[in-house]
């Protein structure tokens, strides 16, 4: 008897994928950019929290990459409408960098070198939901795709996970970042076909 079973393999064909409405499948990894690809040395990264008036953590590349890191294999959706399947990253989840950074405020703007930003409710990126990513299957993130490290935030469309990520500020109120400035919808849900402003 040929049972094949999904689970065993580990693998899955394009058949047995349900994607978000209105996505399709790509193997390749596009490069979607707003500007230049900044540049960012290891000896001058720092990430940082703070809440608008003080930073309130501080961690340059080696005290950074000292947290735990987990491997994370997850599909993402990127608005412009491609989905890539069990992409495989390494990143430390905001679990870890949120543990002592005890707060009331229940939003969040991601802030990048080269200026981008992108703004997440708190609940959308703790408890396994987000992580920072420095790897992409098994090698150094590319600068390209947001290295030395990148904001990865799968349940939502791709515009949400920034790229060069530089630190976040904790806010009391939801406020649109810079995709959601421009029409692109403030929460960004792929299931729910959240792509711009009007969506819903
Ligand atoms: N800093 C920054 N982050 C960013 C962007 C950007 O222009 N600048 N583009 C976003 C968009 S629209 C997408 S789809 C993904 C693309 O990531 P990739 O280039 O690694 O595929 O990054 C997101 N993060
Ligand atoms: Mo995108």
């Amino acid at each position: 008897m040929a049972i094949i079973s999904r689970g065993f393999s580990g693998r899955r064909s394009a058949a047995d994928v349900k994607l978000p409405p209105g996505q399709y499948l790509t193997t390749d990894f596009p490069v979607l950019s707003a500007g230049p690809t900044p540049h960012v040395s290891l000896d001058r990264w720092e990430f940082t929290i703070d809440d608008s008036s003080k930073v309130l953590k501080r961690w340059n590349w080696k005290s950074f990459r000292e947290l735990p890191s987990e491997t994370i294999t997850v599909d993402i959706h990127c608005v412009t409408r491609w989905s890539k399947l069990a992409t495989s990253w390494e990143g430390v989840s905001l679990d870890v960098l949120l543990a002592d950074a005890k707060t009331d405020l229940s939003y969040l703007m991601f802030r990048s070198y080269g200026d981008y930003t992108t703004n997440l409710p708190l609940k959308d990126v703790i408890n396994k939901k987000a992580w920072i990513a420095f790897k992409f299957d098994g090698a150094d993130l590319a600068p390209e795709h947001g290295g030395p490290a990148r904001l990865l935030v799968p349940h939502l469309y791709f515009w949400k996970s920034a790229k060069w990520v530089k630190g976040l500020t904790l806010m009391s109120h939801n406020k649109p970042g810079f995709w959601e400035s421009l029409g692109y919808h403030i929460y960004g849900d792929p299931w729910r076909e959240e792509r711009y402003s009007g969506d819903e």
